[in-house]
């Protein structure tokens, strides 16, 4: 058998199972992991996965050594706000004395903040910015993610947004979903009239769908931004012209978010950290992807976080996002999500790979393209510097990944170690 590229060696493959559903409740602890295995591709695509010794007889243009380490899927990053100007390390101050998020918010700052920003630079400008976010998220093993508008509240300004995201799609290997969330804060200018800037948000869907600027379109459902109904009317109006919905629902006040995803057949419903026990159960008995941003908790400093135990024993499907953004989660790096799963929602090393791969995937239209590794799909994936699995939620804030490849092509690559030369003792050291 001819290859372009063979990994051999490797220690753990992971190999999350790809269905045309999300992985659902105890569906969630079961990782599939091949040992002492190999993994050959040809012209972008997974051509063979077996045994380390069954790949003798591959004729490999290139061979990679795994040295007995971990390979899974590229992860996937389901809910991420990647494409905005300017930044809010001002607010830390305020956090700090003890100034809410919301708070912020009704005070022009936070979100809005970063509308004024965002309407100010050029679409050359924010796909430079937000191009290195991206790279950025490629280096901590991410191959497929979502990215949403919402930084413009006007007609202009979200379509720059969503032409850069456009941009980013032509011009970078992974895999970009792009999502419109033009209902994501109340211009100053429409307090009181928040159903006429609505009506303008509703007013952009068809045009979004003409130029495909967006697959999913998304609203902020919270206390002083959007109520359940008139996320219901944007949503149900959007779902009619063809979009995929998602909505922020439940993150600080259970305003049954989480209910309105359900009914709408959204493919996910974000943060839900305030989700109300009955739209736990009926999340149960539907395909919805609960995403939860457990660094989003972190950052904002709230002791409550999501209740992902609940949900999964429940029978619910979970997914992972950084929720990557200039305010409540600054961080590109999903590894770090991956370890406050594991610490702050209790979800076991089977559970987090999954959610951030297949269910992931699902909770952005992928599912079975992306976070899988089958012969005949795309080569996206992760060579880990790590001993197992259970090793990478372990060891937090760090970046494990030692290569990223997208359609079999190394994107990105650390520095081996031994290259810097501090001391003798690295030879002898490992993790
Ligand atoms: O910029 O604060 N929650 N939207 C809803 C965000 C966080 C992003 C931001
Ligand atoms: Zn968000």
């Amino acid at each position: 058998m001819k290859a372009d590229l063979l990994i051999y060696n490797i220690g753990q493959l992971l190999l999350p199972k790809a269905s045309g559903k999300p992985l659902k409740g105890e569906e969630m602890k079961n990782l599939p992991i091949l040992e002492n295995a190999a993994l050959a591709v040809q012209d972008g695509l997974v051509l063979w996965i077996g045994k380390n010794k069954e790949s003798v007889g591959i004729d490999a243009n290139e061979r990679i050594n795994a040295e007995g380490k971990v390979v899974s899927p590229g992860l996937v990053d389901p809910h991420t706000h990647l494409v905005f100007g300017g930044s809010r390390e001002d607010e830390l101050a305020l956090k700090q004395a003890g100034v809410s998020y919301l708070d912020i918010l009704a005070k022009g700052g936070g979100i809005l903040s970063t509308v004024t920003a965002t309407k100010q630079a050029t679409e050359k400008e924010l796909a430079a910015k937000a191009a290195f976010h991206l790279e950025r998220m490629i280096s901590f093993g991410i191959t497929a993610m979502e990215a949403k508008s919402g930084y413009g509240l006007d007609r202009e300004t979200e379509l720059k947004q969503l032409r850069t995201v456009k941009r980013l799609q032509e011009t970078y290997p992974v895999k970009l979903i792009s999502t419109f969330l033009g209902p994501h804060a109340i211009p100053p200018y429409y307090k009181g009239r928040e159903d006429l800037f609505l009506d303008e948000m509703i007013g952009l869907l068809d045009e979004i769908k003409k130029e495909d600027l967006a697959q999913f379109a998304d609203i902020f459902c919270e206390t002083g931004v959007f109520t359940i109904e008139q996320s219901k009317r944007f949503l149900e109006k959007a779902k009619n012209k063809g979009f995929g919905v998602k909505i922020h629902a439940d993150e600080i006040d259970p305003l049954g978010g989480l209910e309105l995803a359900v009914s709408l057949g959204a493919a996910s419903a974000d943060h839900l950290v305030a989700a109300s026990d009955k739209g736990i159960k009926a999340l149960r008995n539907s395909d919805t992807v609960a995403v939860l941003l457990p660094g989003t908790t972190f950052y904002l400093g709230k002791d409550q976080y999501a209740k992902a135990r609940t949900m999964i024993d429940s029978g619910a499907a979970v997914a992972l996002a950084t929720d990557f953004n200039p305010g409540s989660c600054v961080t590109e790096n999903l590894q770090m999500i991956m370890s406050l799963a594991a610490l702050k929602l209790k979800m076991s090393a089977e559970e987090i790979w999954n959610a951030v791969t297949v269910n992931a995937a699902h909770a952005i239209g992928l599912g079975g393209e992306a976070g899988v590794l089958e012969a005949s799909k795309q080569a996206d994936f992760v060579i880990w510097d790590v001993p197992n699995f259970h090793y990478l939620p372990y060891h937090f804030g760090v970046n494990h990944a030692i290569s990223v490849y997208c359609s079999g092509i190394k994107r990105w690559e650390r520095m081996p170690y031994g290259t810097i030369p501090l001391s003798a003792a690295r030879e002898t050291s490992s993790f």
